[in-house]
């Protein structure tokens, strides 16, 4: 006989974990929605599909990125910002799906930041050996809004640094369901994801997908 009550992954309880003031670690929080989180993430990309995006300095990106909402993030030869437009399809990126924008003020509710209503969501996607090297956040109009992070299929380490590029930075590993919320004293601190490794996984196969929401205007 089964004594555990919570012994199934699957309705396993959210628990929080507070990182530093203005972070906080959802674990499981969008684990029932994560087939109807990457249904929409498909369909999204159907219109506006996942691209490897230029850096200023001439990179690829290994990160493929799309987006949904009244805005997108672009980085080009030009630089980085926010626009209105799919730059690959000349027309405005997909409509927020109202799960994402339920999730996200919920997400941002539960960890003290109320009444969040992101106007972007940019959507990562990360095949095996993709990562995002150390960055800070900053292409939005205001930090007085936090961001909402979920993480989707293949696990991932994330790193959370400080204000400043050079402090030691901690290791977060993140998982299918998990959303991270950060605000407050911690919007602008560094961040990254360190290289995906492959463990396909049953809902999304060999890849992950990191939706943040974000209020860019
Ligand atoms: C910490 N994405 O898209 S979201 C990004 O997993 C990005 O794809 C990561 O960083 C990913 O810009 C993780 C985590 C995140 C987002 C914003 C933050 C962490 C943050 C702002 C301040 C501090
Ligand atoms: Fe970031």
């Amino acid at each position: 006989m089964n004594l555990e009550l919570f012994d199934d992954f699957d309705t396993a309880p959210v628990t929080s974990e507070l990182l530093c003031d203005g972070a906080m670690v959802l674990r499981r929080f969008a684990l029932q929605d994560g087939k109807d989180l990457l249904a929409a993430v498909d369909a999204i990309a159907q219109h506006a599909a996942f691209r490897r995006m230029e850096t200023p300095g001439g990179l690829r990106m290994s990160v493929a990125m799309t987006g949904c909402g009244a805005y997108g993030w672009i980085s080009d030869r030009s630089g980085y910002r926010y626009d209105s437009v799919d730059p690959l399809t000349g027309l405005a990126w997909p409509r927020m799906p109202h799960l994402f924008l339920e999730l996200a003020r919920r997400a941002a509710a539960q960890a003290g930041f109320d009444g969040f209503e992101p106007d972007a969501c940019l959507i990562n996607r990360y095949e095996a050996g993709a990562r995002l090297s150390l960055h800070q956040d900053k292409d939005e109009r205001s930090f007085d809004h936090p961001i909402v992070s979920l993480s989707l299929g293949m696990p991932a380490v994330f790193l959370f640094g400080g204000l400043q590029r050079a402090d030691r930075a901690m290791r977060i590993p993140l998982m299918h369901g998990d959303a991270v919320v950060w605000g407050g004293p911690a919007r602008l601190r560094y961040h990254g994801v360190l290289p995906v490794k492959a463990s396909p996984h049953p809902l999304a196969g060999d890849c992950r997908i990191n939706l943040t929401f974000r209020k860019v205007t």
